[in-house]
């Protein structure tokens, strides 16, 4: 569907001085026309000097001194009208009052659907004449200027059309720091503190420290078990809701510190963070916001002794992959509640640890919205995070969000077009999947029959990472400080069943036909990432065939979007060739991201397509993979 737009800004400029008062009556009209070579309305004089002066500023002007003139992304007629009362003209120098007001107004009209769209927006400002209406016009100028680039978030405009807001979306890109953290697709919790030793899941806070008694305990046994199934980081709860902290903090006395473990001069933070470094996979912290020990709780002080507490482990640990918050605000043990200062933490971690990517009550990474293990089928990575006025978005683009998000990132889609329509603001906020392999997140002997299988992690697997998600799951050391037998036994064969399941993608030298006057492309097919290939949409549709050198059969299908180029596909379906030569539907799908992946019934065949039926523009895909399960 394509729109035709039409954006109007008029501004009224008012200034008062002691002998009069001048009212400026300015109209902009912007004709958006892809790049026609327009004259000037009318030259000379002193409203043609004004415009002259009104498009220096905004930086983009093209004058051929004639009748209409052009500025990037739209043609723009400019109109003005001086009403004086009283002196003569007061719009220069200074002027007891002064106040302009924009009015920027756009329609935009589908002649397909026969449906018209009509936004407003005024803004009041004490500037210039010729800074404000520059402002305004920058305000019409700005969705073109803003089409060419990537970004990792994007203000959209009162005035952007339908297509320019899909345009934005499809440019809206994952930071260095988040695309690290995708790239790991599986990532460990270790859930181990007081309520391990009081067999609880919610400490109270007032539980003696000398509870907390690991008999064996064995950090590189954790990590070496959670790399060798895959996991590529390890975020340890450093403090959990009560407030007990695994390592020496200087300050509270509610630690390790003052336990008999290592005659109280052991620190489990180390201990993790030194086997992470060692074997080679990331460290993540959790400190819970929520301390139901501290009498700060509840005061401003809180904050500094939290900011305290993430700089001793932000600066004492090495390098740190993730920092998790979680969103639990309950009381404290004065039974008051805290204004958590995240945009304080989120300085603090950005200046001390700049890779680390801040999840879940943080801007980087957003909690996929269950405990279950199942993320959405239709999970878009960009979606909108009205926190922001388009104002601080155009103010701070070059800079990093760091506002705590708000709202419901819930439901079904958060980021379809109805979505992203009525957004003010898009960002890229991937979805994190977290479950524990046990019912409880804490480590309970009872648990142990519960302790999720191989077929079931799998199972976890496609509906997290397969959908677009990064997979957290926690594996809770017990009393003795080790993982168990059977959570052992399960990781293991988890790691089993999906390398038998992955090894080698079914498509792994099929031939690849595109479409005519396109490339081979054999990169779908090469196992590697960061090469990729992209069909054009042309006639609404991509069709991508595989044939293979025998028949095979399939159940499950794999893609990959290369999200460094943003995230597209909207819709897609896999066809199967049968036995008399006609094209069977086999599995279908909305969203593909980063990675998504497709059960379906077994389907035995040699010909195969892949008919991309909906994108926000050309998809840049990395990866097509077919397999059995
Ligand atoms: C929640 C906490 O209340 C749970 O105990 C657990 O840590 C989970 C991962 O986050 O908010």
């Amino acid at each position: 569907m394509s729109y035709v737009s039409i954006r109007a800004c008029g501004s009224v400029f008012l200034s008062v001085r002691k002998k009069g008062a001048t009212i400026r009556i300015i109209l902009l009209l912007c004709i958006p026309t892809d790049g026609a070579n327009w004259k000037i309305l009318r030259g000379g004089g002193k409203a043609g000097g004004l415009r002259r002066k009104i498009f220096r500023d905004s930086g983009k002007y093209k004058i051929a001194n004639r009748k209409i003139l052009r500025v990037s992304g739209g043609d723009i007629i400019a109109n003005q009208k001086i009403l004086r009362i009283g002196g003569k003209d007061e719009s220069a120098g200074r002027a007891d009052w002064r106040k302009l007001i924009n009015l920027v107004a756009a329609i935009h009209y589908s002649p397909d659907r026969g449906a018209f769209r009509m936004k407003f927006h005024i803004t009041f400002s004490r500037i210039s004449l010729s800074a404000g209406v520059a402002t305004a016009l920058l305000s019409l100028m700005l969705p073109a200027a803003l089409r060419a680039q990537y970004t990792n978030k994007v203000a959209i405009l009162p005035t952007d059309s339908p297509d320019e807001i899909v345009g934005k979306a499809a440019r809206v890109v994952p930071s260095e720091r988040q695309l690290r953290w995708q790239r790991q697709e599986l990532t460990a919790f270790v859930h181990f503190g007081m309520n391990t030793f009081t067999d609880s899941e919610w400490g109270s806070g007032r539980d003696s420290a000398g509870t907390f008694l690991p008999t064996d305990l064995d950090a590189r046994q954790w990590v070496r078990e959670l790399r060798r199934a895959g996991f590529r980081s390890v975020i340890l709860t450093c403090k959990h809701h009560d407030g007990f902290c695994l390592w020496p903090t200087a300050y509270t006395d509610y630690s390790v510190r003052s336990t008999a473990w290592r005659g109280g001069k052991g620190d489990v933070v180390r201990e993790v963070s030194d086997a992470c470094h060692k074997e080679g996979v990331g460290f993540g912290v959790y400190l819970s916001p929520w301390d139901r020990h501290s009498p700060l709780y509840g005061t401003e002080a809180y904050n500094d002794f939290f900011v305290a507490q993430l700089r001793e482990l932000l600066t004492n640990y090495g390098k740190v992959s993730e920092v998790w918050f979680d969103g639990a605000c309950g009381e404290g043990p004065n039974g008051k509640k805290q204004r958590y200062d995240f945009v304080r933490w989120y300085q603090v971690i950005r200046s001390l640890q700049p890779d680390a990517v801040i999840a879940v009550m943080g801007p980087d990474v957003r909690w996929v919205g269950t405990e279950s293990g199942r993320g959405r089928e239709t999970e878009w990575s960009v979606v909108p995070i009205d926190r922001f006025s388009p104002d601080d978005i155009a103010r701070d683009s070059q800079q990093e969000v760091l506002t705590a998000p708000v709202g419901d990132i819930r439901g079904e889609d958060i980021g379809g077009r109805d979505k992203i329509m009525k957004a003010h603001t898009l960002v890229w906020y991937p979805a994190e999947t977290d479950v524990s392999i046990r019912p409880g997140w804490f480590y309970h002997r009872q648990d142990d029959a519960a302790s999720k299988t191989p077929a079931q992690l799998l199972d976890i697997y496609f509906t997290s990472v397969g959908r677009n998600g990064v997979l957290l799951l926690n594996v809770p050391p017990d009393t003795r400080g080790r993982l168990s037998d059977v959570d052992i036994r399960h990781l293991r064969g988890f790691a089993a069943l999906r390398d038998s399941v992955f090894r080698r993608s079914l498509l792994r030298g099929a031939r690849v036909v595109t479409g005519p006057g396109l490339g081979k492309g054999r990169s779908l097919t090469d196992g590697r990432y960061k090469s990729s290939f992209s069909p054009a949409m042309g006639g609404g549709e991509a069709v991508i065939s595989f044939t293979t050198p025998a028949a095979v059969t399939a159940s499950l299908l794999m893609l990959q979007e290369d999200i460094r180029k943003g995230q597209h596909i909207e819709e897609f379906r896999l066809e199967a060739k049968d036995a008399d030569g006609s094209w069977r539907s086999i599995a279908r799908g909305t969203t593909v991201g980063y990675k998504r992946i497709i059960r379906f019934p077994a389907v035995t065949a040699r010909d195969f397509r892949l008919v991309i039926t909906a994108s926000r523009t050309d998809p840049v895909l990395s990866e097509v993979g077919l397999y059995n399960y």
